[in-house]
Parts: structure tokens; sequence; C-alpha cells
């Protein structure tokens, strides 16, 4: 059963807005949370945003293109966006951490309501990867492009050259060239790569993830992020479905592909989200060692997320309120 803690409430909750689902985690204990969230929550919640993590920023951009009755494509192009530009996020976009030859490349892609999608993988240079996957959805006859490929094309498109790195990833990487000793921290290596799904005023959802990846990869190493189906999935008729983590681990799963279709067959995206993670815990029995975290919605803007360890949160934005939610983990 549902049991997410709400952290850093907005000043809406904290005024005495409570979400549908948050009524649910509360009163789910008596009643099975199907019925419950039906008779709660009759209407859809939209516009709705949310994305993996604790992206204020970014979540907020998205929200701002929802209410101006922006499309949800636009909203979550345009919040990724915000991680992709932000330096201090060494994990997306500029600042991303480098592969073990220093290189840093990105990975991204975008699915809208139609099933249309566009992605770029192990891609140099360019700040905004997301907008580049947005471009090979809308401009070319393909779905993937990657490493100097699609770089090229992100020039034919007009986008501009740049040095992803900054003084502290530059100095970071020469430090841990002093060792090149590659381990994933759980939490910590992992936090930052941004998944986010939106739902806009006339229902339809749309998602986007983007990610430099895991720091210190094997030069060409290519995660989940920008796998449709694995680091993000939408079905319009159902949800969507993101993931951040050890990309490896939900390949194998194709695990936001598998959310989004427990949640067709009938489970509320956080029972979905559960199976997920136990899906993959079926296969690394006794494994502590990684992190996943799912995220889902479904068309009536319910939302969940499930985990490996503690400590992954989403933030999720709607007239409700803006919340970051912390999520049940399969360990404790
Ligand atoms: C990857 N899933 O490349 C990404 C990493 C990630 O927060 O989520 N980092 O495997």
């Amino acid at each position: 059963m549902e049991r997410r803690k709400f952290l850093k409430n907005s000043s809406l909750s904290a005024a005495g807005l409570v979400s549908a689902s948050t009524l649910v985690a509360c009163k789910s204990e008596t009643k099975p949370e199907t019925t419950l969230a039906a008779s709660i929550a009759p209407e859809p919640i939209k516009p709705i945003v949310v994305c993996t993590w604790n992206f204020f920023n970014a979540s907020e951009k998205a929200w701002e293109v929802l209410k101006s009755g922006g499309s949800a494509l636009d909203a979550v192009e345009q919040g990724v966006m915000v991680e992709e530009a932000d330096e201090t996020n060494e994990t997306v976009g500029k600042g991303g951490r480098p592969d073990r030859d220093g290189n840093v490349t990105l990975d991204a892609c975008i699915m809208d309501k139609d099933g249309n999608c566009g992605s770029v993988v192990c891609m140099q240079n360019i700040v905004h990867p997301v907008s580049v996957a947005r471009k090979v959805m809308e401009e070319t006859p393909h779905i993937i492009l990657a490493g100097k490929g699609a770089e090229k094309f992100a020039y034919e498109q007009g986008f501009k050259k740049e040095d992803l790195f900054t003084e502290s990833t530059r100095k970071q990487y020469e430090d841990w060239l002093k060792t090149s000793k590659y381990e994933t921290t759980i939490n910590i290596e992992n936090h930052d790569t941004i998944g986010m799904l939106a739902i806009d005023d006339n229902g339809d959802i749309a998602g986007a993830c983007t990610t430099s990846g895991m720091a210190y990869k094997v030069a060409g190493r290519v995660g989940d992020s920008p796998i449709i189906g694995a680091g993000l999935f939408i079905d319009n008729e159902v949800g969507g479905a993101t993931a951040t983590g050890v990309g490896e681990e939900v390949i194998r799963t194709v695990g936001s592909f598998l959310i989004v279709e427990l949640m067709r067959q009938g489970k509320s995206p956080q029972e979905a989200c559960e199976e997920g993670v136990k899906r993959i815990m079926k296969k690394n029995e006794g494994r502590k060692d990684f992190q996943i975290g799912f995220l889902a919605i479904n068309k009536n803007g319910e939302t969940g997320g499930y985990c490996v360890h503690p400590g992954f949160t989403y933030r999720e934005y709607s007239d409700q309120g803006h919340e970051n939610r912390e999520v049940v983990s399969f360990y404790e």
C-alpha cells in the first residue's frame, strides 16, 4: 500500500489544498485504492506535470507552459531544457560528467500523444539533446540518431556547438583519472537524470527524458534514458512512465513500457511502478548495489513512484499543489 511522504510542500499545499493522491494514501488502509480513487477523483486531474527527483525549476517551467494552454509536448521539452542548461546539474546537459576518455556524451528522447518519438544517443557538444530528439521526431523519418551523425544533424538544424565541460566537471575528471576507479554510488552518482511526464488541458500525455548517463562510463555506452520503452514510454490511451538509475537494469526489463502495459491491465501507477521494480529485483536477487526509480502517471492524472533504495523522489505540479514526493522503496 502506498506510504508516500510529502516533502517541502508548496504554499498551496501548506494552505490546506490536499491532493487526491494524498487522500488516497491516507485512507487506502481501510478501503481498496481503486474504489477510493474513483470516488475521490472522478474528474481527471489536468493539466499536471511530474518529473523525477526534486527539480523545482524544471517542473515550474513545464507548469508555466501547461497553464498558458501549451501542449504537453512543449511542456516536457521546455521543462527538461531547464536542467540541460543548468551547469550545476552534473548528470544532464551542460555540466554533465564525462566518460572515461573525457568525452561528455548526452542521451535524450521525447514522445508525444500519437506515439511519435525521437531520440539522440551519445551526442557531444550540444546543450539541448531533447530538442535535437524532437527535431529527429519531427524532421526525419527516423527515431534514433547516434554520435557524430546526431551532432551533424543538430548543426544542420541550427544548434550551436558548445563545450559541455565546466570548470567543476573538468577538475572532477582530472581527479578521477588519478585512480580511474569506476563504481556506482546509490543516489549520489545517479541522482540527477530528469524524466518528465505531462498531461495538458486536452488530456493528452507527452514525456521526455535527458541525461549525460553514468559518470566515467566506458566510451560509447548508452543507458536507458534515450531508449523508447526503457527510459520513457507514453501511450495516450493509458498513461506514461519514465525511469532513473542504472539504465542497464531498466533496459533488461523494458521498464517504462512494462509499467504502461501494467496500467493498461488495470494497475494504478503506484502498483505498476512497484511491479516494475520487483521484476528487476527478481533478476538481481540479493543485489543491493544499484538504484532504480520509476515514475508513472495514468490518464486520470494519478501518479505513483517506486524505487530500489530509499532516496528517490519525484516532483508533481498541478492545480492541487506543487510537491516533492518521497516514494516507498523495495529495500528499507
Ligand atoms: C543511465 N538512467 O544512463 C541513466 C542514469 C540516470 O540519474 O538515471 N542517472 O543509465
